[in-house]
């Protein structure tokens, strides 16, 4: 998959974006006729990308037909899919690979044993909702469909290192560290082999074990435990990265590792003991013209805005695994990160909270988070889910299940979620930091009321016991139409919006049971709730820039705010 770097150098890999046969499928009759066989698509469309971005494909939702040619050297074939928005069916000429639930995380397919010559790709892919979507139906995103990430080929030769995850644990003094990755490993050939996988970094020889592994056998493996001495920490200010290799004779995988400690120190997220008042923006990782399918040239705008110009240390990834490249820009950057899955409350009916088949397949995206997402250093923190019913038994059953997974697999990070009731939620007990998402000032109330939510939840907290958990503000904001100036404060302007968020951010900081605050959002962007519910434009336009990333009045507010506060910590 895309990285800042290659992950692979004597791997062949061919990726395999660029121009694709396409057509939609709104009667739902491609299974039926065999389209995987012969796609019999009269159009184009462009890898990785949205088919809404398409001429009058804006509204489409449902099941849409994919199909690439592609030439294969024989062998054993690894196909990886960076992200298919949501559901996918994978056919290989004509031959059914498998399914895939989840539209931003990866998955790939091995299939042994093909010829060379030309072979053919097929995928039906849906982003139609029902009552076990995850998002459901109901979401303030745009329902956007299609292949958004890219799509390898990957031959595999000898004994191959598939993913890997890195488990350390630091000494006392944080100069060295002791730690062993697990490597996952798959035999390639149909007979028994036995090789030596090494694993280097940064140019060093740390670990070297021998294997034997039966013909086409996958599997999970601990080496032997290493130990550095003497070690660059990864900061935020000093953001010091270790490039790893893990080779076999016939086989290679790069990655990158960072050694960190967080932790809660006095109310404060601690990075290697330091104290860090987060503050950042929510971002979602859309553009009108490129939808989820966002372009890495504009990932680094982004962050040229975000954290140059702004002056934000955190972000949060508002609400789905974003992107590998960009989670690596954070970690060079020295950027903290939130990461979190769409499980995306409010549009979730306590029944489908409550829904087994809906609670696996939020466990499943967790999992795959953790499996992709390890070995980043920026990611301080895993978001269970957003603004769900947590004053019910289905929200405390999901949140104590989901905690209880990230805790035991999830490594060095803070297990939080964004509540948005804050005063009734039950699920408290499941979370090391609390976080909460409010409105006031917009969809109710005053500013006044931030004043009062402060004082009334401190109260809360402490009666619950949780005094220790200090509380992130993880949404907060108002909408303003670019460029809509009055005189007067109201609703929709620049000047209202820009006042608000003055106020709440001044409480967040002087009041020490904040211990950040995340601004809903960094930009403008397109969204399903179209009428009714202050959309304008079928916009969310609680940007603090607008979707072509023009900034508003509240920009050059939490500017000043964010670049005083970096001089005068808390
Ligand atoms: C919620 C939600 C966001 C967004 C926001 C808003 O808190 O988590 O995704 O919809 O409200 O703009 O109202």
């Amino acid at each position: 998959m895309t990285r800042l770097f290659d992950e692979h150098i004597v791997r062949p890999v061919k990726y395999l974006n660029g121009s694709w046969d396409f057509m939609t499928d709104p009667k739902r009759e491609g299974e039926e006729k065999q389209y995987f066989k012969n796609l019999p698509a009269k159009e184009k469309i462009t890898v990785p990308g949205v088919w809404n971005t398409e001429k009058d494909l804006l509204k489409y939702e449902g099941l849409a037909w994919y199909s690439k040619k592609f030439y294969f050297e024989g062998g054993t074939l690894r196909l990886n899919f960076g992200a298919v928005l949501t559901e996918a069916k994978v056919w290989l000429d004509g031959n059914y690979l498998g399914y895939h639930y989840g539209g931003f995380t990866q998955f790939d397919f091995i299939v042994n044993g093909v010829e060379a010559g030309e072979h053919t790709l097929t995928l039906s892919v849906d982003n139609l909702f029902d009552l076990q979507s995850i998002p459901q139906k109901w979401v303030d995103w745009y329902h956007y469909g299609g292949i958004i990430r890219d799509v390898t080929a990957e031959k595999l030769c000898g004994i191959t290192a598939l993913f890997n995850r890195f488990e350390y644990e630091l000494s006392d003094d944080l100069s060295s560290a002791k730690g062993s990755f697990t490597v996952e490993i798959f035999n390639a050939e149909n007979t028994e082999v036995t090789d030596i996988i090494k694993i280097d970094i940064d140019g060093s020889e740390v670990c070297r074990d021998t294997l034997t592994l039966g013909a086409y056998e996958r599997k999970e493996i601990k080496l032997s435990e290493i130990e550095l001495k003497n070690i660059k920490l990864w900061n935020i200010d000093e953001p010091n990265l270790y490039d790893v290799k893990i080779s076999t004779s016939s086989d290679d995988l790069y990655d990158r590792v960072g050694f960190r400690k967080v932790a809660l120190e006095n109310g404060m997220v601690t990075v290697n003991g330091k104290a860090i008042e987060i503050r950042g923006v929510n971002r979602h990782e859309e553009h009108p013209d490129w939808g989820f399918a966002f372009p890495q040239g504009l990932m680094r705008r982004d962050l040229d805005i975000i954290v140059d110009d702004l002056g934000c240390n955190s972000i949060r990834g508002s609400h789905y695994p974003n992107s590998k490249e960009f989670v690596d820009m954070l970690d060079e950057r020295g950027i903290l990160f939130w990461s979190e899955i769409p499980v995306w409350g409010v549009g979730f009916s306590q029944a489908a909270l409550g829904d087994p088949v809906v609670v696996e397949r939020g466990l499943e995206m967790h999992r795959e988070m953790v499996k992709y997402y390890y070995n980043h250093p920026c990611i301080i923190f895993w978001g269970m889910h957003n603004e769900i019913k947590c004053d019910t038994p289905e929200g405390y059953e999901m949140s104590k299940l989901y905690y209880n997974y990230l805790k035991e697999n999830g490594g060095n990070r803070l297990v939080t979620y964004a509540a948005n009731r804050p005063m009734t939620d039950l699920c408290f007990e499941f979370c090391d930091i609390i976080s909460t998402n409010l409105y006031f000032g917009w969809y109710g109330g005053g500013l006044s009321d931030w004043d009062k939510f402060a004082s009334d939840f401190r109260k809360r907290r402490e009666e619950l016991g949780f005094s220790a958990k200090p509380v992130i503000m993880s949404e907060f904001g108002a909408a303003a139409l670019y460029g809509y100036h009055t005189f007067d404060n109201v609703h929709w302007t620049e000047e209202y919006q820009a006042n608000l968020m003055e106020h709440a951010i001044e409480l967040f900081h002087r009041d020490d049971m904040f211990c950040g605050f995340f601004v809903w959002q960094f930009c403008d962007m397109r969204t399903c709730l179209e009428a009714g519910i202050n959309r304008a434009r079928g916009f969310n336009n609680k940007g603090i820039v607008n979707e072509y990333r023009k900034p508003k009045a509240a920009y050059f507010k939490i500017r000043e705010l964010y670049h005083k506060y970096s001089k005068d910590e808390k």
